[in-house]
Protein backbone atom coordinates (compact mmCIF):
# COMPACT_ATOMS: atom_id res chain seq x y z
CA UNK A 1 0.00 0.00 0.00
CA UNK A 2 1.10 3.41 -0.82
CA UNK A 3 2.25 5.04 2.56
CA UNK A 4 3.28 2.16 4.01
CA UNK A 5 7.11 2.25 5.84
CA UNK A 6 4.71 3.26 8.61
CA UNK A 7 3.76 0.85 11.24
CA UNK A 8 0.21 -0.24 10.96
CA UNK A 9 -1.58 -0.18 14.12
CA UNK A 10 -3.84 -3.67 15.17
CA UNK A 11 -7.31 -3.06 14.15
CA UNK A 12 -7.17 0.43 12.57
CA UNK A 13 -9.02 0.72 9.30
CA UNK A 14 -5.96 2.14 7.39
CA UNK A 15 -6.91 3.97 3.58
CA UNK A 16 -4.72 4.23 0.87
CA UNK A 17 -4.00 3.24 -2.36
CA UNK A 18 -3.06 -0.51 -3.21
CA UNK A 19 -0.10 0.08 -5.49
CA UNK A 20 1.63 -2.83 -8.20
CA UNK A 21 5.33 -3.43 -7.80
CA UNK A 22 5.94 -0.60 -10.22
CA UNK A 23 3.85 2.06 -7.93
CA UNK A 24 1.03 2.04 -10.31
CA UNK A 25 -2.01 2.34 -8.66
CA UNK A 26 -4.66 -0.81 -8.92
CA UNK A 27 -7.65 0.43 -6.34
CA UNK A 28 -8.30 2.99 -4.06
CA UNK A 29 -8.32 0.45 -0.96
CA UNK A 30 -8.47 0.12 2.89
CA UNK A 31 -6.55 -2.47 4.85
CA UNK A 32 -6.82 -3.74 8.91
CA UNK A 33 -3.88 -5.72 10.27
CA UNK A 34 -4.48 -8.38 13.51
CA UNK A 35 -2.24 -9.57 15.54
CA UNK A 36 -1.12 -12.62 16.23
CA UNK A 37 -3.90 -14.58 18.83
CA UNK A 38 -6.40 -12.04 18.32
CA UNK A 39 -7.40 -12.71 14.62
CA UNK A 40 -9.69 -14.91 13.03
CA UNK A 41 -7.01 -17.93 12.71
CA UNK A 42 -5.52 -16.85 15.83
CA UNK A 43 -2.18 -16.10 13.14
CA UNK A 44 -0.98 -12.27 12.22
CA UNK A 45 -3.64 -11.34 9.58
CA UNK A 46 -4.06 -8.51 7.56
CA UNK A 47 -6.99 -8.05 5.54
CA UNK A 48 -7.62 -5.34 2.15
CA UNK A 49 -11.08 -4.15 1.52
CA UNK A 50 -11.27 -3.47 -2.32
CA UNK A 51 -13.68 -2.51 -4.87
CA UNK A 52 -16.03 -5.51 -6.13
CA UNK A 53 -14.87 -5.83 -9.69
CA UNK A 54 -13.52 -8.87 -11.20
CA UNK A 55 -10.40 -7.34 -12.74
CA UNK A 56 -9.71 -5.64 -9.46
CA UNK A 57 -9.67 -8.34 -7.08
CA UNK A 58 -7.56 -10.29 -9.85
CA UNK A 59 -5.08 -7.68 -9.79
CA UNK A 60 -4.56 -7.43 -6.18
CA UNK A 61 -4.53 -11.18 -5.73
CA UNK A 62 -1.82 -11.35 -8.71
CA UNK A 63 -0.11 -8.72 -6.66
CA UNK A 64 -0.46 -10.23 -2.97
CA UNK A 65 0.67 -13.92 -4.84
CA UNK A 66 3.53 -12.39 -6.56
CA UNK A 67 5.30 -10.92 -3.24
CA UNK A 68 4.95 -14.52 -1.53
CA UNK A 69 1.60 -15.57 -0.23
CA UNK A 70 -0.42 -18.44 -1.19
CA UNK A 71 -3.70 -18.33 -2.04
CA UNK A 72 -5.86 -20.41 1.18
CA UNK A 73 -7.82 -23.53 0.47
CA UNK A 74 -11.47 -23.89 1.08
CA UNK A 75 -11.44 -23.84 4.94
CA UNK A 76 -7.73 -23.41 5.45
CA UNK A 77 -9.03 -20.27 7.66
CA UNK A 78 -11.64 -21.98 9.85
CA UNK A 79 -8.88 -24.93 10.19
CA UNK A 80 -6.48 -22.57 11.75
CA UNK A 81 -8.71 -21.36 13.99
CA UNK A 82 -8.92 -24.79 15.32
CA UNK A 83 -5.44 -25.67 14.94
CA UNK A 84 -4.46 -22.57 16.90
CA UNK A 85 -7.20 -23.67 19.72
CA UNK A 86 -9.21 -20.43 19.29
CA UNK A 87 -12.49 -22.53 18.11
CA UNK A 88 -12.89 -26.22 19.22
CA UNK A 89 -13.93 -28.44 15.89
CA UNK A 90 -18.09 -28.51 16.74
CA UNK A 91 -17.62 -24.45 16.30
CA UNK A 92 -15.34 -25.16 12.90
CA UNK A 93 -18.03 -27.09 12.01
CA UNK A 94 -20.40 -24.65 12.83
CA UNK A 95 -18.98 -22.04 10.15
CA UNK A 96 -19.42 -24.30 7.43
CA UNK A 97 -23.24 -24.63 8.93
CA UNK A 98 -23.63 -20.97 9.42
CA UNK A 99 -22.81 -20.52 5.57
CA UNK A 100 -24.93 -22.98 4.40
CA UNK A 101 -28.15 -21.73 6.47
CA UNK A 102 -31.04 -20.79 4.46
CA UNK A 103 -34.05 -21.48 6.70
CA UNK A 104 -34.83 -19.60 10.54
CA UNK A 105 -33.89 -23.15 11.96
CA UNK A 106 -31.12 -23.91 10.18
CA UNK A 107 -30.05 -20.55 11.05
CA UNK A 108 -30.56 -20.98 14.43
CA UNK A 109 -29.40 -24.14 14.91
CA UNK A 110 -25.73 -23.44 13.22
CA UNK A 111 -25.82 -20.64 15.58
CA UNK A 112 -25.70 -22.07 18.67
CA UNK A 113 -22.91 -24.31 17.36
CA UNK A 114 -21.26 -21.45 16.73
CA UNK A 115 -21.39 -19.38 20.15
CA UNK A 116 -20.61 -22.49 21.74
CA UNK A 117 -23.58 -23.72 23.66
CA UNK A 118 -23.49 -27.00 22.34
CA UNK A 119 -19.82 -27.55 22.90
CA UNK A 120 -20.54 -26.87 26.29
CA UNK A 121 -23.14 -29.41 26.28
CA UNK A 122 -21.02 -32.06 25.84
CA UNK A 123 -18.16 -30.44 27.65
CA UNK A 124 -20.15 -30.84 30.86
CA UNK A 125 -21.24 -34.77 29.88
CA UNK A 126 -17.34 -35.12 29.50
CA UNK A 127 -16.91 -33.42 32.65
CA UNK A 128 -19.35 -35.62 34.19
CA UNK A 129 -17.55 -38.99 32.96
CA UNK A 130 -14.15 -37.80 34.34
CA UNK A 131 -15.66 -37.81 37.82
CA UNK A 132 -16.87 -40.95 37.36
CA UNK A 133 -13.58 -42.28 36.09
CA UNK A 134 -11.75 -40.58 39.21
CA UNK A 135 -14.43 -42.49 41.47
CA UNK A 136 -13.65 -45.84 40.13
CA UNK A 137 -10.03 -44.97 39.85
CA UNK A 138 -9.96 -44.06 43.17
CA UNK A 139 -11.09 -47.72 44.53
CA UNK A 140 -7.99 -48.68 42.24
CA UNK A 141 -5.89 -47.35 44.75
CA UNK A 142 -7.27 -49.72 47.86
CA UNK A 143 -8.12 -52.77 46.43
CA UNK A 144 -8.04 -54.42 49.81
CA UNK A 145 -11.40 -53.13 50.17
CA UNK A 146 -14.07 -54.06 47.64
CA UNK A 147 -16.87 -51.95 46.64
CA UNK A 148 -19.61 -51.63 48.56
CA UNK A 149 -22.81 -52.13 47.24
CA UNK A 150 -23.59 -48.37 48.75
CA UNK A 151 -20.82 -47.34 46.08
CA UNK A 152 -21.73 -49.72 43.19
CA UNK A 153 -25.04 -48.30 43.60
CA UNK A 154 -24.16 -44.69 43.12
CA UNK A 155 -21.77 -45.63 40.30
CA UNK A 156 -24.31 -47.47 38.35
CA UNK A 157 -26.39 -44.73 38.94
CA UNK A 158 -24.23 -41.98 37.55
CA UNK A 159 -23.26 -44.06 34.68
CA UNK A 160 -26.91 -44.84 33.94
CA UNK A 161 -27.88 -40.71 34.21
CA UNK A 162 -25.14 -39.98 32.14
CA UNK A 163 -26.57 -42.52 29.51
CA UNK A 164 -29.97 -41.07 30.13
CA UNK A 165 -28.38 -37.59 28.98
CA UNK A 166 -26.34 -39.47 25.59
CA UNK A 167 -29.58 -40.61 24.73
CA UNK A 168 -31.47 -37.43 24.89
CA UNK A 169 -28.75 -35.37 22.75
CA UNK A 170 -29.24 -38.03 20.29
CA UNK A 171 -32.89 -38.11 20.05
CA UNK A 172 -32.64 -34.61 18.75
CA UNK A 173 -30.60 -35.81 15.85
CA UNK A 174 -34.26 -36.71 14.71
CA UNK A 175 -35.26 -33.78 14.17
CA UNK A 176 -31.61 -31.99 13.68
CA UNK A 177 -31.32 -34.14 10.35
CA UNK A 178 -34.07 -32.54 9.14
CA UNK A 179 -33.08 -28.64 9.93
CA UNK A 180 -30.01 -29.56 8.31
CA UNK A 181 -30.77 -31.74 5.19
CA UNK A 182 -34.28 -31.16 4.85
CA UNK A 183 -37.39 -32.64 4.56
CA UNK A 184 -38.27 -34.89 1.85
CA UNK A 185 -41.88 -34.76 0.87
CA UNK A 186 -43.03 -36.93 -2.15
CA UNK A 187 -46.36 -36.05 -3.90
CA UNK A 188 -47.95 -39.09 -5.35
CA UNK A 189 -51.27 -40.00 -6.82
CA UNK A 190 -52.88 -41.94 -9.68
CA UNK A 191 -53.00 -40.18 -12.92
CA UNK A 192 -54.52 -36.86 -13.49
CA UNK A 193 -55.15 -36.38 -9.68
CA UNK A 194 -53.44 -32.80 -9.30
CA UNK A 195 -49.98 -33.18 -7.93
CA UNK A 196 -48.04 -31.16 -10.33
CA UNK A 197 -50.86 -28.69 -9.55
CA UNK A 198 -50.13 -28.92 -5.69
CA UNK A 199 -46.55 -28.58 -6.62
CA UNK A 200 -47.17 -25.51 -8.64
CA UNK A 201 -49.33 -24.23 -5.59
CA UNK A 202 -46.72 -24.81 -3.07
CA UNK A 203 -43.98 -23.20 -5.19
CA UNK A 204 -45.98 -20.26 -5.92
CA UNK A 205 -46.93 -19.40 -1.90
CA UNK A 206 -43.72 -19.95 -0.59
CA UNK A 207 -40.51 -18.67 -0.72
CA UNK A 208 -38.13 -21.17 -3.30
CA UNK A 209 -35.00 -21.84 -1.53
CA UNK A 210 -32.15 -22.47 -4.09
CA UNK A 211 -30.38 -25.80 -2.57
CA UNK A 212 -28.32 -27.24 -5.27
CA UNK A 213 -29.51 -31.37 -5.60
CA UNK A 214 -27.69 -33.47 -7.51
CA UNK A 215 -27.78 -33.10 -11.55
CA UNK A 216 -29.19 -36.71 -12.00
CA UNK A 217 -31.59 -37.06 -15.03
CA UNK A 218 -34.64 -37.91 -13.64
CA UNK A 219 -38.04 -38.08 -14.21
CA UNK A 220 -39.35 -36.31 -11.42
CA UNK A 221 -39.43 -32.37 -10.40
CA UNK A 222 -37.84 -31.36 -7.42
CA UNK A 223 -37.66 -28.38 -5.87
CA UNK A 224 -36.96 -26.42 -2.33
CA UNK A 225 -38.97 -23.96 -0.32
CA UNK A 226 -39.22 -22.53 2.84
CA UNK A 227 -42.13 -23.94 4.78
CA UNK A 228 -42.24 -21.61 8.40
CA UNK A 229 -38.66 -21.95 8.50
CA UNK A 230 -37.69 -25.64 7.42
CA UNK A 231 -36.17 -26.38 4.06
CA UNK A 232 -38.18 -28.87 2.42
CA UNK A 233 -37.91 -30.42 -0.51
CA UNK A 234 -40.91 -31.30 -2.68
CA UNK A 235 -41.07 -33.74 -5.45
CA UNK A 236 -43.53 -33.99 -8.01
CA UNK A 237 -43.50 -37.88 -8.57
CA UNK A 238 -44.93 -39.54 -11.62
CA UNK A 239 -48.34 -41.04 -12.05
CA UNK A 240 -48.14 -44.29 -9.86
CA UNK A 241 -50.06 -46.55 -12.24
CA UNK A 242 -50.13 -50.18 -13.46
CA UNK A 243 -50.24 -50.43 -17.17
CA UNK A 244 -47.86 -47.92 -19.24
CA UNK A 245 -45.49 -47.87 -21.79
CA UNK A 246 -41.05 -48.75 -20.82
CA UNK A 247 -40.84 -44.53 -19.66
CA UNK A 248 -43.59 -44.57 -18.37
CA UNK A 249 -42.44 -47.83 -16.09
CA UNK A 250 -38.75 -46.74 -15.93
CA UNK A 251 -40.83 -43.55 -13.58
CA UNK A 252 -42.95 -45.72 -11.86
CA UNK A 253 -39.72 -47.96 -10.43
CA UNK A 254 -37.99 -44.22 -9.44
CA UNK A 255 -41.16 -43.06 -7.88
CA UNK A 256 -41.68 -45.77 -5.79
CA UNK A 257 -37.32 -45.56 -4.65
CA UNK A 258 -38.75 -41.47 -3.96
CA UNK A 259 -41.27 -42.33 -1.84
CA UNK A 260 -39.50 -45.03 0.28
CA UNK A 261 -36.92 -42.30 0.93
CA UNK A 262 -39.00 -39.83 1.95
CA UNK A 263 -40.33 -38.26 4.79
CA UNK A 264 -43.75 -37.77 3.99
CA UNK A 265 -45.85 -38.67 1.20
CA UNK A 266 -49.02 -36.32 0.24
CA UNK A 267 -51.22 -39.02 -1.51
CA UNK A 268 -53.69 -37.09 -4.12
CA UNK A 269 -56.99 -38.08 -4.65
CA UNK A 270 -59.13 -37.12 -7.74
CA UNK A 271 -62.53 -36.55 -5.76
CA UNK A 272 -64.04 -36.76 -9.82
CA UNK A 273 -63.06 -40.10 -10.29
CA UNK A 274 -66.48 -42.76 -9.30
CA UNK A 275 -64.53 -45.42 -7.49
CA UNK A 276 -61.84 -43.04 -5.43
CA UNK A 277 -63.26 -44.58 -2.15
CA UNK A 278 -62.96 -48.26 -3.27
CA UNK A 279 -59.12 -47.25 -4.37
CA UNK A 280 -57.89 -45.28 -1.40
CA UNK A 281 -57.26 -48.50 0.91
CA UNK A 282 -55.75 -50.56 -1.90
CA UNK A 283 -53.34 -47.00 -2.82
CA UNK A 284 -52.26 -46.01 0.81
CA UNK A 285 -51.86 -50.32 1.54
CA UNK A 286 -49.57 -50.03 -1.90
CA UNK A 287 -47.60 -46.85 -1.13
CA UNK A 288 -46.28 -48.91 2.64
CA UNK A 289 -45.62 -45.39 4.45
CA UNK A 290 -45.70 -44.75 7.65
CA UNK A 291 -45.85 -41.20 7.20
CA UNK A 292 -49.02 -39.70 4.62
CA UNK A 293 -51.32 -37.03 3.85
CA UNK A 294 -53.83 -37.60 1.41
CA UNK A 295 -55.76 -34.31 0.00
CA UNK A 296 -58.82 -34.60 -1.42
CA UNK A 297 -58.17 -32.88 -4.29
CA UNK A 298 -61.24 -31.11 -6.98
CA UNK A 299 -63.11 -30.34 -3.52
CA UNK A 300 -64.73 -27.35 -6.04
CA UNK A 301 -66.08 -29.76 -8.73
CA UNK A 302 -68.11 -32.24 -5.88
CA UNK A 303 -70.43 -31.20 -3.28
CA UNK A 304 -69.45 -33.81 -0.54
CA UNK A 305 -66.39 -35.24 1.16
CA UNK A 306 -66.76 -35.74 4.72
CA UNK A 307 -67.55 -38.83 4.74
CA UNK A 308 -64.23 -40.91 5.34
CA UNK A 309 -62.57 -40.66 8.32
CA UNK A 310 -59.15 -41.19 9.02
CA UNK A 311 -57.70 -44.46 10.48
CA UNK A 312 -58.73 -48.46 10.16
CA UNK A 313 -55.87 -48.20 7.73
CA UNK A 314 -56.39 -44.59 6.05
CA UNK A 315 -54.05 -41.41 6.64
CA UNK A 316 -55.46 -37.89 7.07
CA UNK A 317 -57.14 -36.52 4.99
CA UNK A 318 -57.41 -32.28 3.81
CA UNK A 319 -59.68 -31.13 1.00
CA UNK A 320 -57.75 -28.73 -1.44
CA UNK A 321 -58.61 -27.57 -5.09
CA UNK A 322 -55.45 -26.68 -6.46
CA UNK A 323 -57.15 -24.85 -9.03
CA UNK A 324 -59.09 -21.95 -6.68
CA UNK A 325 -56.19 -22.42 -3.72
CA UNK A 326 -58.91 -23.70 -1.06
CA UNK A 327 -57.36 -26.02 1.31
CA UNK A 328 -53.71 -25.60 0.71
CA UNK A 329 -53.01 -23.22 3.91
CA UNK A 330 -54.75 -26.33 5.82
CA UNK A 331 -52.86 -28.65 4.05
CA UNK A 332 -49.66 -26.53 4.51
CA UNK A 333 -50.46 -26.49 8.47
CA UNK A 334 -50.76 -30.33 9.03
CA UNK A 335 -47.55 -30.66 6.72
CA UNK A 336 -45.58 -28.40 9.77
CA UNK A 337 -47.40 -30.15 12.39
CA UNK A 338 -45.64 -33.65 10.87
CA UNK A 339 -42.78 -32.10 10.89
CA UNK A 340 -42.91 -30.29 14.65
CA UNK A 341 -43.67 -34.01 15.58
CA UNK A 342 -40.03 -34.89 15.05
CA UNK A 343 -38.55 -31.74 16.38
CA UNK A 344 -36.81 -31.46 19.99
CA UNK A 345 -37.03 -28.18 22.08
CA UNK A 346 -35.91 -26.19 19.14
CA UNK A 347 -35.17 -22.98 21.93
CA UNK A 348 -32.59 -25.52 24.12
CA UNK A 349 -29.70 -24.47 21.69
CA UNK A 350 -29.15 -28.01 21.78
CA UNK A 351 -29.85 -29.81 18.87
CA UNK A 352 -27.25 -32.58 17.00
CA UNK A 353 -27.81 -31.73 13.50
CA UNK A 354 -24.37 -33.51 11.92
CA UNK A 355 -24.18 -37.48 11.27
CA UNK A 356 -20.15 -37.44 12.26
CA UNK A 357 -21.24 -35.96 15.78
CA UNK A 358 -24.46 -38.58 16.46
CA UNK A 359 -22.32 -41.29 15.55
CA UNK A 360 -19.20 -40.68 18.28
CA UNK A 361 -21.94 -39.81 20.51
CA UNK A 362 -23.30 -43.89 19.99
CA UNK A 363 -19.79 -44.68 20.28
CA UNK A 364 -20.26 -43.03 23.82
CA UNK A 365 -23.03 -44.25 24.75
CA UNK A 366 -21.84 -47.90 24.04
CA UNK A 367 -18.67 -47.46 25.73
CA UNK A 368 -20.84 -46.56 29.05
CA UNK A 369 -22.84 -49.52 28.40
CA UNK A 370 -20.13 -51.39 28.80
CA UNK A 371 -19.02 -50.04 31.81
CA UNK A 372 -21.74 -50.61 33.29
CA UNK A 373 -22.28 -54.12 32.45
CA UNK A 374 -18.62 -54.58 34.25
CA UNK A 375 -19.73 -52.56 37.31
CA UNK A 376 -22.94 -54.46 37.55
CA UNK A 377 -20.53 -57.75 37.56
CA UNK A 378 -17.68 -56.60 40.09
CA UNK A 379 -14.99 -56.54 37.23
CA UNK A 380 -12.01 -54.91 37.96
CA UNK A 381 -12.18 -51.02 37.89
CA UNK A 382 -8.85 -50.78 35.80
CA UNK A 383 -11.44 -52.20 32.67
CA UNK A 384 -14.43 -49.88 34.22
CA UNK A 385 -12.27 -47.16 33.49
CA UNK A 386 -11.08 -47.68 30.15
CA UNK A 387 -14.48 -48.26 28.90
CA UNK A 388 -15.51 -45.02 30.48
CA UNK A 389 -11.75 -43.37 29.10
CA UNK A 390 -13.02 -44.53 25.40
CA UNK A 391 -16.46 -42.84 26.05
CA UNK A 392 -15.12 -40.16 26.97
CA UNK A 393 -12.56 -40.23 24.06
CA UNK A 394 -15.34 -40.29 21.48
CA UNK A 395 -17.14 -36.96 23.25
CA UNK A 396 -13.50 -35.55 22.53
CA UNK A 397 -13.71 -36.30 18.67
CA UNK A 398 -16.81 -34.15 19.15
CA UNK A 399 -15.05 -31.06 19.77
CA UNK A 400 -11.82 -32.22 18.48
CA UNK A 401 -9.45 -32.85 21.65
CA UNK A 402 -8.86 -36.08 19.96
CA UNK A 403 -8.42 -35.80 15.93
CA UNK A 404 -6.94 -36.84 12.99
CA UNK A 405 -5.72 -36.08 9.56
CA UNK A 406 -8.62 -38.14 8.27
CA UNK A 407 -11.25 -35.76 10.35
CA UNK A 408 -9.60 -32.62 9.56
CA UNK A 409 -9.76 -33.28 5.67
CA UNK A 410 -13.01 -34.63 5.75
CA UNK A 411 -14.74 -31.47 7.63
CA UNK A 412 -12.50 -29.10 6.08
CA UNK A 413 -12.57 -29.85 2.28
CA UNK A 414 -16.32 -29.12 2.52
CA UNK A 415 -15.76 -25.39 3.22
CA UNK A 416 -15.68 -22.91 0.88
CA UNK A 417 -12.87 -20.67 -0.38
CA UNK A 418 -12.00 -18.22 2.45
CA UNK A 419 -13.37 -19.29 5.13
N1 LIG B 1 -61.25 -28.28 -11.07
C1 LIG B 1 -60.06 -28.65 -10.65
N2 LIG B 1 -59.14 -29.07 -11.52
C2 LIG B 1 -57.93 -29.44 -11.05
C3 LIG B 1 -57.61 -29.37 -9.69
N3 LIG B 1 -56.34 -29.81 -9.53
C4 LIG B 1 -55.89 -30.12 -10.78
N4 LIG B 1 -56.84 -29.91 -11.68
C5 LIG B 1 -56.77 -30.15 -13.11
O1 LIG B 1 -56.62 -31.53 -13.31
C6 LIG B 1 -55.76 -31.78 -14.44
C7 LIG B 1 -54.59 -32.62 -14.01
O2 LIG B 1 -53.79 -31.88 -13.11
P1 LIG B 1 -52.27 -32.17 -12.92
O3 LIG B 1 -51.81 -31.29 -11.83
O4 LIG B 1 -51.56 -32.10 -14.21
O5 LIG B 1 -52.35 -33.68 -12.45
P2 LIG B 1 -51.15 -34.71 -12.26
O6 LIG B 1 -51.53 -35.58 -11.12
O7 LIG B 1 -49.88 -34.01 -12.17
O8 LIG B 1 -51.23 -35.52 -13.60
P3 LIG B 1 -50.12 -36.55 -14.19
O9 LIG B 1 -48.78 -35.97 -13.90
O10 LIG B 1 -50.42 -36.62 -15.63
O11 LIG B 1 -50.36 -37.84 -13.51
C8 LIG B 1 -55.38 -30.43 -14.97
O12 LIG B 1 -56.24 -30.10 -16.01
C9 LIG B 1 -55.60 -29.51 -13.77
O13 LIG B 1 -55.89 -28.20 -14.14
C10 LIG B 1 -58.60 -28.91 -8.78
O14 LIG B 1 -58.43 -28.85 -7.57
N5 LIG B 1 -59.79 -28.57 -9.31
MG1 LIG C 1 -48.06 -34.21 -13.30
Amino acid sequence: MAGHGEEMSPFVMRYGHFVDSRQAVIDEVTAVFMPEKRSYTGLAQAEIFCHGGRQVVTLILQEVLASGARAAEPGEFTRLAFMSGRIDLARAEAVAEIVAANTEHSYSAARDHLLGTYTQHISDIRGKLIGLIAEIEASVDFPEEDISPDEKNTLLESAQQLTAEIDRLMETYRGGKIVNEGYKIAIAGRPNAGKSSLFNQLLKQERALVTPTPGTTRDYLSEWIDLEGFAVNIIDTAGLRKAGGTIEKAGQTSAKKIIADCDLVIWMIDLTQRKWREQLYGDIKMLGHNNIISAQNKIDLVDDVADLKAGSGLPEMVATSCLTGRGIKGLKKVIVQRINEKMPDLTSGVMVTSARHRQKLAAARKALKSARQKIKLDESPELTAFDLRQAASALDEITGKVYNEDILKEIFSRFCIGK
